[in-house]
């Protein structure tokens, strides 16, 4: 670490030390003008930052931290195509996926934007012809299904988005999507589709991936036995970086769409990967998509750091994680749309900075990546809310909506904005012990019950929150939206010196996955394990030796 690093961290913790207990309402009063300076505006998006734990100081500390890590310079790096992955060798260039500029984006000596542009031309020809019902099943029925078979970044992203933008999309040409090696998901998903009007899209950069392989080689089955073998070209199209497996699959390589490795899975929905969002949606909403998360990445590379964003929400998390200890972050979209937004940005914060070793293998002094969570609200108030408000953690969150809704049941949206507002409201300024004694003895109740209902009807107050407001949930919000916790996570990364585009966490299970699969056969003679797995396994083969008991 670098000493300038080693003595911004060491001014934090001696202001963490000194600060005492943060009260917000006393920040709010000596500072009638915290909200217009602790807050972002970007045209029609509000990002109000002022019910967060920190002073002036505590802020100007977080952005010392951020200068003394290098931020900036590995921000350029990014975007300068060096390979920032670097356990994995690899440039991190999703970004080029979105650009719309007419600058080049060079990696290895190369623009890559010819070839970008270059795909996303072919997905907005396959788009229209699907869409306009001239690309046809095998029988020469139109589409009217088209179902995604990826798993993680190939799944996640453009599930949620499709999800989120579900009202834009065209009644007569669903989305599905399976990810689940459990093949309860395709099953139930196949109950309900007809083959003939069923598109399949393969979406794996490796095209290796177990679950993905089993799900595919399903659905091909299910599909060739009613259609037959070549009914697979008109049925099948593949996303893909590996063209040979693509092929070897059965699918023919025109019918793949492709990306590269510069592009990690969970930041891959603004590549081929997002084929389904550009089918479901239409390729002019893909589009916007991408000006959206363009207009977030001209935000993040330009705006000093003490109006930025994506830095201040990040330097926020490292607060509360390295200083004040709080070890989980809720993501509550105030919006049923956003349901699987958390899930998203759990993949993409956790599997991104969940590490314990720098960049050169060094242990991490520090805690990392917080546990990321979260449920549409207000749902989670009539569930988890009771912790955030009077639980022993402090649970940091982030609340999100939009002002205006996209249908038009009259009395909804007031109610949901007004418990939004609400919530953030009763955390950060809680209830104190006069109001909660005059409610009671306006109720009547004697002194002696009273004293007893007393600290169960208290509200502690000073739990932070952020609020992120914008005008109406479309695809150019939905692409800033995910690009700010994209650079978000990524600045928290550099200050903790890991690398956050690799995932070797998950690779183990995978291994352990394939040793023990021959062991589940009828016939076979388990290898020796530890005890509790063996167990386990022998109790399953125990019932599943006789299925009809
Ligand atoms: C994401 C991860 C991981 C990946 C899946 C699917 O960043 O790398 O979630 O997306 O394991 O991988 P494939 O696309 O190769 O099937």
């Amino acid at each position: 670490m670098s000493p300038a690093l080693d003595a911004a961290w060491q001014a934090l913790e001696a202001h963490r030390a000194t600060l005492g207990r943060i009260s917000l309402a006393r920040l709010f009063a000596e500072d009638p003008g915290r909200f217009e300076r602790f807050s972002v505006v970007l045209d029609d998006l509000l990002i109000d930052y002022s019910k967060n734990l920190v002073t002036t100081e505590t802020l100007r500390l977080l952005f010392e931290l951020a200068r003394a890590a290098e931020v900036e310079a590995w921000r350029e790096r990014m975007w300068a195509g060096e390979r920032i992955n670097t356990t994995e060798d690899r440039a991190v260039l999703h970004v080029a996926l979105r650009h719309r500029g007419p600058e080049p984006i060079v990696c290895d000596g190369r623009d890559v934007m010819p070839e970008v542009r270059a795909v996303l031309a072919r997905m907005k020809t396959f788009t229209e012809e699907v869409r306009s019902g001239s690309w046809r099943g095998a029988t020469g029925a139109p589409i009217t299904d088209v179902v995604n078979i990826g798993i993680g970044g190939s799944d996640l992203g453009p599930q949620m988005v499709c999800r989120a933008l579900a009202h834009l999309a065209r009644p007569d040409l669903r989305a599905h999507f399976v990810s689940n090696v459990d093949g309860a998901q395709l099953a139930a998903t196949l109950a309900r589709l007809d083959p003939r009007q069923t598109l399949f899209v393969v979406a794996s950069k490796t095209f290796t991936t177990q679950e993905t392989m089993q799900n595919a080689a399903s659905a091909r089955a299910w599909l060739t036995r009613a259609l037959g073998e070549d009914a697979v070209a008109r049925h099948f199209v593949a996303v893909s970086t590996n063209a040979e497996a693509v092929a070897r699959f059965g699918i023919d390589p025109s019918r793949m769409f492709g990306f590269w490795d510069w592009v990690g899975g969970r930041y891959s929905l603004w590549s081929a990967i997002g084929l389904p969002i550009a089918l479901h949606l239409g390729f002019e909403r893909f589009e916007a998509l991408l000006e959206g998360g363009y207009a977030m990445d001209r935000h993040f590379r330009t705006a000093p750091l003490e109006r930025n964003a994506p830095v201040i929400l990040a330097l926020l998390g490292i607060w509360y994680r390295d200083l004040l200890g709080y070890s989980t972050h809720a993501v509550l979209p105030y919006d049923q749309r956003l349901e699987r937004f958390p899930a998203h940005l759990q993949q993409l914060d956790m599997e991104s900075n969940g590490k314990r070793v720098r960049r050169d293998g060094r242990p991490v002094d520090r805690p990392t990546g917080p546990i990321v969570w979260g449920e549409p609200g207000t749902n989670g108030q009539h569930a988890f809310f009771q912790l955030l408000h009077q639980g022993t953690e402090i649970v940091p969150c982030d609340f999100l909506a939009a002002a205006l809704p996209d249908h038009d049941l009259e009395g909804h949206h007031e109610k949901l904005l007004a418990n939004l507002l609400a919530q953030g409201q009763a955390l950060a300024f809680g209830k104190g012990e006069a109001e909660v004694r005059a409610e009671l003895a306006a109720k009547g109740l004697d002194e002696a019950a009273i004293e007893a209902l007393l600290p169960h009807k208290l509200f502690p107050g000073d739990r932070p929150s952020t609020a992120i407001l914008f005008r109406r949930l479309d695809p150019f919000t939905l692409g800033r939206l995910i690009a700010l916790y994209e650079h978000k996570v990524f600045v928290q990364g550099v200050v903790w010196g890991i690398d956050s585009f690799d995932q070797w966490g998950v690779e183990l299970g995978k291994e352990l996955a394939a040793s023990i699969l021959p062991d589940l056969a009828p016939d076979a003679t388990p290898k020796p394990r530890d005890p509790s797995t063996s167990g386990q396994l022998a109790h399953l083969r125990r019932l599943r030796a006789d299925p009809r008991a």
